[in-house]
């Protein structure tokens, strides 16, 4: 089609963008890292990612977008450490195309060296349909070499897939994350919190890091302190920003 066409321009000539939005640990109120969000600008549109990202599944671009996404975000977080800023980590989401190639894992430690980035600063973000792919134990094992490099593993959209309870004690997840759909519950009648409070409750009798997406207002925020929820991430910190914008952001925090 005309819109895949255009993709594979768009990546050809490096004008995907990653913006990064803040993780607010609470804490103590400091950032605790940035996850890069994959965005495009089509001629003055911009392409919404649920669009482009299965678009790009659909016709075989998947790795080449994870790879220009990756790109731009870490040289974006780069900027941030030369600057001697603390930008905590990165956070990348990783589709099952990017897992299942051979390099993965050498392209991400080639792309961290590049950027003179820790590998303890890289945090992958797969979601459970990741883990549900026929080839699960190659993508364990790449999960597992990123691990043994230093990266953290956070499992996205947490409780929305299925099977999630065994992939939890099966993968080496350091993180989960709450579904924004459940944070907005909390402010809602039915329930109010009450699958928010059990992830939370899970997270900590396995020992994971409890992070809550989409969080928007201060309720929502309160509730998730209140029942001991790890971090935060949503419009009520901070808006995915570009790169430039990103940094600004976290300079006016210190
Ligand atoms: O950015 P929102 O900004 O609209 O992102 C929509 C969805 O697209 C999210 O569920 C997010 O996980 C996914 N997404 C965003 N950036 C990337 C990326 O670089 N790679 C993959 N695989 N998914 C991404
Ligand atoms: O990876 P994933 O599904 O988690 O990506 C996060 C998505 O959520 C992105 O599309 C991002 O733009 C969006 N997002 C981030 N903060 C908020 C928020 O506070 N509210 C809503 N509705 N969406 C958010
Ligand atoms: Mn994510
Ligand atoms: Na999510």
């Amino acid at each position: 089609t005309q819109l895949a066409e255009a993709l594979r321009r768009a990546l050809a000539a490096s004008e995907l963008q990653a913006a990064l939005q803040p993780q607010q640990r609470l804490r103590d109120g400091k950032v605790l890292g940035f996850e890069a969000l994959a965005r495009w600008q089509h001629g003055s549109q911009w392409v919404p990612p649920s669009e482009f990202i299965s678009l790009a599944e659909d016709v075989g671009l998947a790795q080449s977008l994870g790879h220009a996404v990756m790109e731009a975000a870490m040289a974006g977080f780069a900027a941030m450490l030369a600057a001697g800023l603390e930008p905590g980590h990165l956070a990348i989401n990783v589709s099952t195309a990017q897992l299942l190639a051979d390099d993965f894992v050498d392209q991400v430690a080639a792309a961290l060296a590049r950027h003179a980035i820790p590998p303890r600063r890289l945090e992958i973000e797969v979601t459970e349909t990741v883990l549900l792919d026929r080839s699960t134990a190659r993508i364990g094992q790449t999960l597992e070499a990123l691990r043994a490099m230093g990266c953290t593993l956070a499992m996205d959209d947490f409780g929305t897939g299925y099977a999630s309870l065994s992939h939890l004690t099966s993968f080496p997840v350091d993180r989960i994350k709450i579904d924004r759909s459940f944070t907005h519950a909390i402010d809602s009648e039915d329930g109010s919190g009450l699958i928010a409070r059990s992830l939370i409750q899970l997270g900590g009798a396995l020992g994971l890091e409890v992070i809550a997406e989409g969080v928007e207002t201060d309720s929502q925020r309160n509730f998730l302190f209140t029942h001991g929820c790890s971090a935060i991430q949503g419009y009520w910190f901070a808006r995915p920003m570009l790169p430039d914008a990103a940094m600004a952001w976290l300079r006016a925090q210190a």
